[in-house]
């Protein structure tokens, strides 16, 4: 049995993780956690207390780090600052946490020979033109365009410095876009299934034309547990399972899905500097390690996604006035 130091455990993919392992595998969880706007300690309700033991603080705090990291088997390190529209606004906690706080981590696993496991995004590689065949590889050069991209891909290149420079026992996965259950209502996906709960229109940026490559929160978890396990120290693997999907799709299906007619949204302000598209090549992950992923079917994933949010209303309704006042002050 090992026990695994996971970091935004409470977020929306570290929850999911923690209740991988918990379900999935006999290692014990620790979570630390600074419970931000966007981590929610509810996320873990019903996991034995047994099997999971929870720490709030901040992964810039290094003494905390410290023992903790003295104590665990392996850490996956999930906490970051994650929305690309908060990093336009007040790109500073993105620095702190997504920078300092992985020095402040990796530094800990140096100390104590720790193996490490570092979640990132596709973001890192920038953006594809929507008729470019190409899809990101783990070769793609590094080009991130917002506040946010920036700081994940400046904390991946301090993971590989610090496995060449100090022989740190890490791997690095960059995931494509995630949806399912305890996601927070600011990003696209949950918005606007409780928009339409509550009987706000959906809002897409701009024409809705921007590409993003779907795969559901709980693949990426089988996903990072199969690279924990079997991964090679030093390897980056890309996660994705073939979703792509524009904007304006995937708002049309959640209407239809929730019932209401397909065109019943509004364009608002684009983002800044919005992405156009981003695409995943997982064939090493899938090749090297045999991974697969288990939801295939996007459409019945989003509509079970859409059941986990209607039944869970008490779980978003607390963020959700305060997120929409806020895209509301951006004309969004
Ligand atoms: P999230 O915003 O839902 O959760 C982040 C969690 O980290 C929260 O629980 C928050 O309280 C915690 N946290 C923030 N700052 C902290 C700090 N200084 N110390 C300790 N805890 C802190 O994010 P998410 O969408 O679950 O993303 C998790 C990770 O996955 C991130 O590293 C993100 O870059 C990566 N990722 C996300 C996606 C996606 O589609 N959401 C895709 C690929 C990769
Ligand atoms: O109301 C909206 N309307 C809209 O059209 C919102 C919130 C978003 N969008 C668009 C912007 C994007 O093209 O939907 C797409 C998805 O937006 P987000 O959910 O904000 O995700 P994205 O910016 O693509 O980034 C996500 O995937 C990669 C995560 O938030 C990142 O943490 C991850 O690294």
């Amino acid at each position: 049995m090992t026990r695994l130091l996971v970091t935004g455990g409470a977020g929306f993919i570290g929850s999911n993780f923690v209740h991988h392992v918990i379900d999935h595998t006999d290692h014990d969880v620790t979570v630390l956690d600074k419970l931000t706007y966007a981590g929610n300690r509810a996320s873990l309700d019903g996991i034995p207390a047994d099997r999971l033991s929870f720490v709030h603080g901040d992964i810039t705090d290094v003494a905390v780090v410290d023992e903790l990291v003295a104590q665990a088997d392996a850490v996956v390190h999930y906490a970051a600052e994650s929305h690309n529209d908060n990093s336009l606004h007040d790109p500073k906690p993105f620095l702190d946490t997504n920078i300092v706080g992985t020095y402040t981590l990796l530094e800990a696993a140096r100390r104590h020979g720790t193996r490490y496991h570092h979640i990132s995004t596709d973001e890192v590689y920038g953006d594809l033109e929507l008729d470019d065949p190409a899809r990101f590889t783990e070769s793609t050069p590094y080009n991130p365009s917002s506040p946010y991209s920036s700081t994940k891909a400046g904390s991946d290149l301090l993971v590989r410095a610090w496995v060449r420079s100090f022989g740190v026992q890490a791997t690095i996965s960059n995931c494509s876009n995630n949806y399912g259950p305890y996601q927070h209502v600011e990003k696209f996906i949950p918005r606007q299934i409780t928009n339409v709960v509550r009987g706000i229109r959906p809002k897409l940026y701009g024409a809705g034309e921007n590409v993003r490559d779907w795969i559901h929160a709980d693949d990426h978890s089988s996903a990072v547990l199969t690279i924990l396990e079997r991964g090679a120290i030093g390897e980056t693997y890309l996660i994705g399972a073939d979703g792509e999907r524009n904007n304006k799709q995937v708002v049309e299906q959640i209407l239809e899905l929730m019932g209401q007619p397909r065109d019943a949204y509004d364009h608002v302000t684009d983002r800044a500097g919005h992405d156009l598209r981003y695409a995943i090549d997982s064939s090493k992950l899938r090749a090297e390690l045999g991974w697969q992923p288990r939801y295939s079917d996007f459409d019945a994933g989003l509509a079970a996604t859409i059941e986990w949010y209607r039944a869970n209303e008490a779980w978003w309704t607390p963020a959700k006035d305060a997120t929409e006042a806020f895209y509301a002050s951006k004309g969004q």
